[in-house]
């Protein structure tokens, strides 16, 4: 009888928990390919390939190092389309004496894992998934007592942790943090040195074809697909990171320019959430590039704490804050997404560029997702579980533990305000200084309200009008409504009316692309 280690798509490192410490000759390795996970919502063809594609390269690879593995593909005769029912198959076939597990990253999943123990007669194991930094627990512990929750504090914690930029005790540069340096708008453009996109092989062409023939419906296209699907080719695509790209990331962290997709970021997401890439290791990398002199301070502690801050403490904070963060609405928000979030068929130059690139590349950077896509939802007044959906549905790094505080919690401030101090609302001159998009819009930044003005503008006031009751009291927004104030009726009025044109022209979403 051997021990079973079932291994998720989510859990591709090969140092995972489960396997540590496992004889080779009495171990299966259980990979399954499910109808529930490839479709509970509609996701971006290119993360159905980007998971199966990877999943199957790293079965071949823990073959090819002497692990048995049994693989359950999606379309194998008998596929029961869910863990459960996949693990129930593997248990006749192999009768295991134990069931060793990783924890997995998402409730839905873990609530199933909950009833292993009482449906297989067998022994069940559930490990702690250490690749992060910081355990669900820890994170807890620090949270205890604390009205609020800032990343920033989290931080610091995690960095004396680590001991990465720690010299002597102390933040290396004397600061913690070193954002205002990384806040270069692209005056002239930007045009970066683009990433490695890796030609499909045999097993990516094999998957895009059956993620066509399946899933035929979804969102986004397979054209550009080059993502990558190995531990070795994300490697790569890190050492082309810290090669070309380190030096800029820090200052034009927050720069968007139109049809520049990437810039100089590191899209090594979607690698580091499958677990081909390390966090430790690429923060440590990191901090060697400035070691060495091959990038400044502030792009290396920039990067470091998106890492061991905000995804560390997204990921804390979800587990923390599960499961009612789902159905958080804190600002009541009740209008339903709009059509052109998944057409991209809109005047509005910043969101046409944003969602374009979403369904080319299956990736928008970060500040694409935070100012321009999520700063409409936020305005606009969305109902957070269909900008959830959406956000669930389109990116190849989505998984909810990390995608859910970013949405309800970060752009939305549908938890109230634990995560964020306020919320990310801004008008369209923020999106005009840090990005090109304004110069090929057919609405002006400048023009505040009526006819060919920039929607984010009426929008932006119509927001803050309604939640008054809410924001006023805040520290860092409350003041705004001095200005507002200041205003007078008439053109409170113009701003109020022209924000409500507006909403009254957004049609709602019918396509069944999220959640049926
Ligand atoms: P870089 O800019 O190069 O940053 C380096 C790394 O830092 C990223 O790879 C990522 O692992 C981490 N990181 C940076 N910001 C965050 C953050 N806010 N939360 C967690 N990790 C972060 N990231 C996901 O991995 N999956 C998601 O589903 C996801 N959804 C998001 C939804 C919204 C509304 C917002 C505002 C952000 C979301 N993010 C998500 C965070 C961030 O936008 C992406 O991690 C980033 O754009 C990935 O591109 P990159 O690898 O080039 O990142
Ligand atoms: C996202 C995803 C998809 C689309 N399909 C699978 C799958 O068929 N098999 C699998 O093991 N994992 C898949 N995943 C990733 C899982 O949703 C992810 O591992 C969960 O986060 C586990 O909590
Ligand atoms: Fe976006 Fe407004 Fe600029 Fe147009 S004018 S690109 S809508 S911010």
């Amino acid at each position: 009888c051997p021990v079973l280690v079932p291994i998720f798509g989510d859990q591709l490192t090969r140092t995972i928990a489960s396997l540590r410490g496992r004889a080779k000759d009495d171990t299966v390795v259980l990979m399954m390919e499910v109808w529930d996970e490839a479709s509970y919502v509609k996701h971006h063809k290119q993360k159905i390939a980007l998971i199966f594609s990877a999943m199957r390269h790293f079965a071949a690879e823990l073959e090819q190092a002497g692990w048995q593995v049994d693989y359950v593909k999606l379309d194998d005769e008998g596929n029961s389309g869910s863990f459960t029912g996949e693990l129930a198959r593997a248990v006749e076939r192999h009768e295991p004496r134990l069931i060793r597990c990783v924890e997995a990253g998402e409730w839905r999943v873990r609530e199933a894992q909950r009833e292993w123990a009482d449906k297989f007669a067998c022994e069940v194991e559930l490990l702690e998934d250490d690749r992060f930094l910081c355990s669900p627990s820890e994170f807890a512990a620090w949270a205890e007592g604390r009205k609020e929750l800032r990343m920033e504090f989290f931080y610091r914690e995690m960095r004396k942790r680590t001991g990465l930029l720690i010299k002597d005790g102390k933040p290396v540069g004397g600061q913690w943090n070193y954002d205002p340096d990384n806040r270069k708008p692209p005056k002239d453009g930007l045009s970066a040195p683009t990433r490695p996109l890796f030609e499909p092989d045999t097993i990516t062409k094999e998957v895009t074809a059956l993620v066509e023939d399946r899933f035929d419906g979804h969102f986004g296209t397979l054209d550009s697909f080059g993502w990558p699907v190995t531990r070795d080719q994300a490697e790569k695509a890190a050492d082309a990171f810290f090669a070309e790209r380190i030096e800029k990331f820090g200052p034009y962290q927050d720069a968007m320019v139109a049809g520049e997709d990437q810039l100089y970021h590191s899209l090594l997401s979607t690698s580091l959430n499958l677990g081909l890439l390390d966090p430790l290791e690429l923060c440590q990398r990191a901090e060697q590039a400035y070691e060495d002199g091959r990038a400044p301070l502030n792009s290396v502690e920039g990067f470091i704490r998106q890492i061991i801050g905000w995804r560390e403490y997204v990921r804390g904070f979800y587990w923390h804050q599960m499961p009612h963060l789902q159905r958080a609405n804190a600002l009541n928000a009740q209008r339903a997404l709009p059509e052109f979030f998944w057409t991209g068929e809109t005047d509005m130059a910043c969101l046409a560029d944003c969602i374009r690139s979403t369904r080319d590349n299956a990736h928008a950077h970060h500040i694409q997702r935070l100012m321009v896509l999520g700063n409409f939802c936020l305005l606009a007044g969305i109902k957070p579980w269909e900008v959830q959906d959406w956000f669930l549905v389109v990116y190849a790094d989505a998984y909810e533990w990390v995608e859910l505080p970013n949405v309800a919690a970060m752009i939305l401030y549908a938890d109230g305000g634990v995560l964020a101090s306020k919320p990310y609302a801004a008008s369209g001159n923020y999106i005009n200084k840090m990005s090109n998009y304004c110069a090929s819009c057919r609405y002006s930044p400048n023009k505040k309200a009526g006819d060919g003005a920039c929607p984010f503008n009426p929008l932006y006031w119509h927001f803050m009008h309604r939640h008054r009751d809410t924001l006023e009291s805040n520290a860092r927004i409350g003041r705004i409504y001095a200005t507002w104030d200041r205003m007078g009726d008439a053109k409170q009025r113009e701003y109020l009316q022209s924000a409500e044109v507006l909403l009254d022209t957004l049609e709602p979403a019918t396509k069944g692309w999220a959640r049926d």
